[in-house]
């Protein structure tokens, strides 16, 4: 049976508590949501910071791990058939967590695919959409002069913000009562968008009074508050 010691990542980030989850992440919109979730799950892990900035995720360590190189990336060690279990992509850890603790994704099949259905919108659409905004809004503003990647990805981000925003007018959780991985896979991300990329006026987010309420109820609970330092920065 391969041991979590088959790993090549646990050379360069070696595991001091060998029995738990082992994630490999950076405390970014994506990184969050595993750590948000771990601990919303009550689960044991042990968080090895990847600096993203140094490129870390382009060694060939973490590449061992993740072929697309980029966080956040976990191992079981006590995957299916109790045999360890290396993931990258945050949906789909989100997806592996909540199946193997029965929480965070509802057991009736019809309401899980409506759940899965929303963290795929976030997969597929608000992270990449609002990931070039900040880029260009934020972080290459410098670079590039013409106004279009700017309006263009804004646009977008607020087209989905108004997704969100009829979907969360009648409703507490994106799933209505249920706090599931559809809120663990998109909060994080809106808070982004003022947090970090300082857009709150330019995308008029008081436009959008649901998703904000909805942004406060999921970033006071006590796991966000936790799973958001995750791991420490140097
Ligand atoms: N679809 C991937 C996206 C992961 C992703 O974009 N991670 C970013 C941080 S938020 C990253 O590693 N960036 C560094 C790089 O691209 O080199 C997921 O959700 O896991």
């Amino acid at each position: 049976m391969r041991q979590l010691s088959d790993f090549p990542i646990t050379e360069r980030w070696p595991a001091t508590q060998p029995d738990a989850i082992q994630l490999y992440s950076f405390a970014t919109p994506n990184g969050v949501k595993v750590s948000i979730a771990l601990e919303e799950l009550g689960l044991p892990y042990e968080a090895h910071l990847v600096r993203i900035g140094k490129d870390d995720q382009k060694t060939d360590a973490f590449l061992s791990l993740n072929p697309n190189g980029k966080i956040p990336a976990i191992i079981d060690p006590n995957g299916p058939g109790g045999e360890p279990i290396g993931l990258f992509e945050s949906g789909a850890i989100l997806q592996y967590l909540a199946e193997k603790t029965g929480k965070l994704l509802p057991q009736d099949p019809a309401r899980r695919i409506e759940t899965l259905q929303w963290v795929y919108f976030q997969m597929g659409g608000v992270g990449p959409m609002f990931g070039q905004f900040g880029h260009f809004y934020k972080f290459a503003a410098d670079k590039v002069k013409d106004p279009y990647p700017v309006e263009r990805y804004g646009n977008e981000a607020r087209r989905l913000l108004s997704v969100l925003e009829t979907r969360l007018q009648s409703r507490t959780f994106m799933m209505d009562d249920d706090y599931t991985i559809a809120d663990i896979a998109l909060f994080p991300w809106v808070r982004t968008l003022d947090l970090f990329y300082e857009a709150k006026d330019h995308l008029k987010l008081a436009e959008f009074p649901a998703v904000m309420a909805w942004l406060d109820r999921c970033m006071s609970r006590p796991a966000s508050q936790t799973g958001f330092k995750i791991p420490a920065a140097d």
